[in-house]
């Protein structure tokens, strides 16, 4: 087992990768404002594409004439899904094997569907078109609440699909549901929790949008686009459109965000390729904020049933859960296991059970559809939220601390690897140093007595405590797939005859800071700067083949194939100098940056001089073949399972039940620490969502299907008023199967957040009997649940 080191013991202690404060290579062009968004490509002869949309959620399409917009000045096109249908193009195959509407031809079945989009000039033009296009619309009624959507008399949403009577989309189960009975049966406490998920956006600073342009003479698409996932993108493409896929390229330039958003393709993106294969121009179409919020991949969205069995004295037995998913309109969630709620099996979060049971029955609603990763490796915060919830709500029932609970409850490090009820094989973590890290730095006895002191004066103090295990870094490919593509990432490395490198990813930045991270750990494994490395990404033509970055999933996967491709360089550098230093390459030593002849450091070569020498004039050692390249696809073992421990201060207003977070103490362990400047600023951001999603944020729906959530202003996201000041620690556990021993992190705090925070405000209110209340806990929600519960002495 890996040796769990502390903080103090750790910092500075590895090389480019560990580097203290290495600052990001990518800032100086986004500071500047030198970044280049894909809002920012402007082609010559570019035409400007809008969509229109449904005004309501569900409706037969009774006409669409679009005769006085193709009037319009300056209009190009108007295609309808009439048109597209002609092509074969009016639906396309979501990232979850569902189909969904590029232009709705028969129904409309969301508020802010696709129903016909113009081409025109300029944006301007293109806009006012859209108000020209006339549709006669036949109202049905909505499907609004999940709880409902299997109703005998509710109406059926997808009678496009053959057969379909009824608005269910799968059923999924995970772990032993006899056995989990069993043990229910025979616990001395069983304790149960309704627990709502709402619908939350990721709402990425910069909206989706592309370019494309379609080429008639050379045959050739190029797309520029906000995609995660570029080369997916490019096969799903080639698949729908019919296109050659040697014959498209898509680009990611830089992206202002993902957050899961720009992981599926949206009908936009089809229009505007047919747009430029209409009209022969290239086409750019960029959403708007509202456009953003209301019709692309939404997340979460599960209502759930939890029930935790224990002893009497807080041993904890089994979990036993029942979910109710609202995947919207068409299923188009990125999943890469069969079942969109797949990832949910780790809903056993950090400890070690006899036995666990999961159900789920995922429904069809006139909502839009997604179910996209928002921050989280595919469902894996809704499971962390559950199973912590519970695990405070049994604190709570037992009168046991919380902490010490889980401390009581946890997987051991000797237990490791670890196989769930559900099937999960966690790598490595050391549960309890973390947990105990995080009490550390929080002061957490000395809070606990301060509590006391505060409740005593009618003061609304609480503390939440929050411990998870997330699964990132899919694949492995005999496990997983989108769409039928194996989850394994490429990456090719080139050493120019100078010294200097480059090398290509099939993963892609939306601003965690890839162009340096990857470059530290090419740096580390090859003893060359990480300022003469260049990093190359998101460009089909430029790049291997992978699966794109989300489920923080790139160091992981690509993470490991960065370094195991600069292995293969150094191994073939060492051949190099062993004829330039004439020994055998067994007798070379290498260090840091050079091969040394063992027991003789005098005599060295560098693998800037082996670079020269390996593009140099003159034979090469037999079987090398010249240059210093190589590539690699990776194919990982396993996931990767960080984990974390988050202690979370909050202070209720009694008078307004305002929330506000006071202290925020998050220690996350995600193995080998790369860029411990980065971690920190993916864990910042991470605290700030999942405050975000605990406090203020939800996407909500009136009975007949309007999105109340359509605009900033109504859908509300943390800025840094509402942020207290992170306190962030760490703990070391590398993962056994990769190669520098690195787990993902970028998802890790919005994972972990949003359990910590209610658990401290359902803490804070417990004087009143409260003990469950749903997120957001906005001060009405807080106010209300205080309302109906006699005040406290
Ligand atoms: N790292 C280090 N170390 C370690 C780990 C990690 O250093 N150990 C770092 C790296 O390198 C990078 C980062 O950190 O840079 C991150 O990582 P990861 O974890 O691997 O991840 P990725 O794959 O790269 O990414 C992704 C993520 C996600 S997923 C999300 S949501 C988010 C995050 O990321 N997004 C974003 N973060 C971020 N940031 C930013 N800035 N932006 C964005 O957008 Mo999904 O599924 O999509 O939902």
């Amino acid at each position: 087992r890996p040796p769990t080191r502390r903080a103090e013991e750790i910092d500075n202690d590895q090389h480019p990768v560990g580097h203290g404060r290495m600052l990001r290579k990518e800032d100086p062009r986004f500071v500047r404002g030198r970044g280049r968004y894909t809002d920012d490509v402007r082609l010559p002869g570019m035409l400007h594409m809008a969509i229109l949309r449904s005004p309501v959620a569900h409706a037969r399409i009774v006409s669409v004439d679009t005769s006085a917009a193709e009037a319009h000045p300056g209009v190009r096109a108007v295609i309808t899904g009439e048109a597209l249908a002609a092509q074969g193009l009016a639906w396309m195959p979501t990232l979850s094997n569902d189909v969904q509407a590029v232009l709705a031809t028969d129904k409309v079945r969301f508020q802010g569907q696709e129903v016909a989009c113009v081409v025109a000039d300029d944006r301007y033009a293109a806009r006012d078109a859209l108000e020209l296009i006339d549709v006669e619309y036949d109202i049905l009624p909505p499907v609004v609440d999940a709880r409902h959507a299997l109703d005998a008399d509710a109406p059926v949403i997808r009678d496009d699909l053959e057969g379909k009577a009824d608005n269910h989309c799968f059923d999924w189960e995970a772990g032993d549901a006899a056995a989990t009975d069993a043990v229910f049966a025979d616990a001395d406490v069983v304790v149960s929790q309704d627990v709502v998920y709402p619908r939350v956006h990721p709402a990425p600073m910069e909206t989706c949008g592309c370019v494309a342009d379609f080429d008639p003479v050379e045959g050739r698409l190029t797309l520029w686009s906000t995609s995660q996932a570029p080369h997916a993108h490019r096969t799903l493409y080639a698949l729908v459109a019919g296109l050659p896929e040697h014959k498209i390229r898509v680009i990611s330039p830089d992206i202002g965000g993902g957050f899961g958003n720009k992981v599926p393709i949206y009908p936009g993106y089809v229009c505007a390729i047919v747009g430029s294969l209409l009209t022969g121009k290239p086409v750019k179409w960029m959403e708007d904020r509202s456009e953003n919020l209301t019709s692309t991949g939404f997340a979460r969205d599960y209502i759930m049933r939890g029930e935790i069995a224990a002893t009497k004295d807080g041993k904890i037995l089994a979990l036993r859960t029942n979910v109710l998913a609202d995947h919207g309109a068409f299923n188009g969630t990125a999943a890469p296991v069969k079942y969109p709620a797949g990832f949910f099996g780790v809903f056993t979060g950090s400890y070690d059970l006899k036995a666990a049971y999961c159900h789920m029955t995922a429904v069809y609603t006139n909502k839009a559809p997604g179910g996209v990763a928002y921050a989280c490796s595919f469902r894996i915060t809704e499971a962390v939220y559950l199973v912590e919830r519970l695990v405070s709500r049994l604190a709570a029932e037992l009168g046991q601390d919380p902490a010490r609970l889980r401390l009581a409850n946890f997987i051991r490090p000797d237990q490791f690897p670890y196989a769930t009820p559900t099937g999960w094989v966690y790598d490595s973590g050391d549960y309890a140093a973390t947990l105990r890290e995080a009490m550390r730095i929080a002061g957490y006895d000395d809070l606990r007595a301060e509590q006391a002191r505060r409740r005593e004066r009618g003061e609304l103090m609480g503390i939440g405590v929050s411990t998870f295990t997330e699964a990132v870094g899919a694949g492995p490919r005999k496990h997983m797939d989108i769409l039928g593509l194996g989850m394994a990432d490429g990456c090719d490395l080139r050493v120019h005859p100078t010294g200097k490198a480059v090398v290509r990813l099939s993963v892609q930045s939306q601003g965690q800071g890839h162009e340096t991270t990857f470059a530290q750990i090419v740096g580390e494994e090859l003893g060359i700067s990480p300022d003469d490395i260049d990093v190359v990404h998101g460009d089909t033509d430029n790049t291997p083949f992978g699966l794109g970055t989300y489920g923080s999933r790139s160091t992981p996967v690509s993470g490991a194939a960065a370094a195991l491709v600069a292995r293969k360089v150094r191994d073939k550098a060492r051949v190099i100098a062993s004829a330039m230093l004439e020994v055998a390459p067994d007798d070379l030593e290498w260090v840091k940056g050079s091969f040394q002849v063992a027991g003789d450091p005098g005599r060295s070569v560098t693998i800037q001089e082996i670079a020269m020498r390996a593009h140099g004039a003159g034979d090469l050692p037999e079987g090398v073949e010249g240059s210093l390249d190589a590539q690699i696809t990776y194919n990982p073992p396993n996931l990767t399972y960080p984990n974390g421990a988050y202690i979370c201060v909050v202070d209720v207003d009694p008078g307004t039940a305002q929330v506000r977070v006071r202290r925020f103490v998050a220690v996350d362990d995600c193995g080998t620490r790369i860029n411990p400047m980065i971690i920190e600023g993916q864990v910042h951001g991470g605290l700030a969502d999942g405050l975000g999603m605990a406090l203020m944020e939800i996407i909500a729906f009136d009975p007949e299907g309007n999105c109340l959530g359509g605009s900033l202003m109504d859908y509300l996201i943390p800025t840094a008023l509402e942020t207290p000041d992170w306190e962030t620690g760490f703990t070391v556990t590398p993962s056994p199967h990769h190669p520098i021993g690195a787990k993902g992190v970028g998802e890790s705090a919005t994972v972990g957040s949003p359990a910590a925070i209610v658990n401290a405000v359902i803490d804070a209110l417990a004087p009143y009997g409260i003990t469950g209340l749903d997120m957001p806990l906005t001060p009405s929600r807080v106010w209300e649940a205080m309302q109906g519960h006699p005040t406290p002495p």
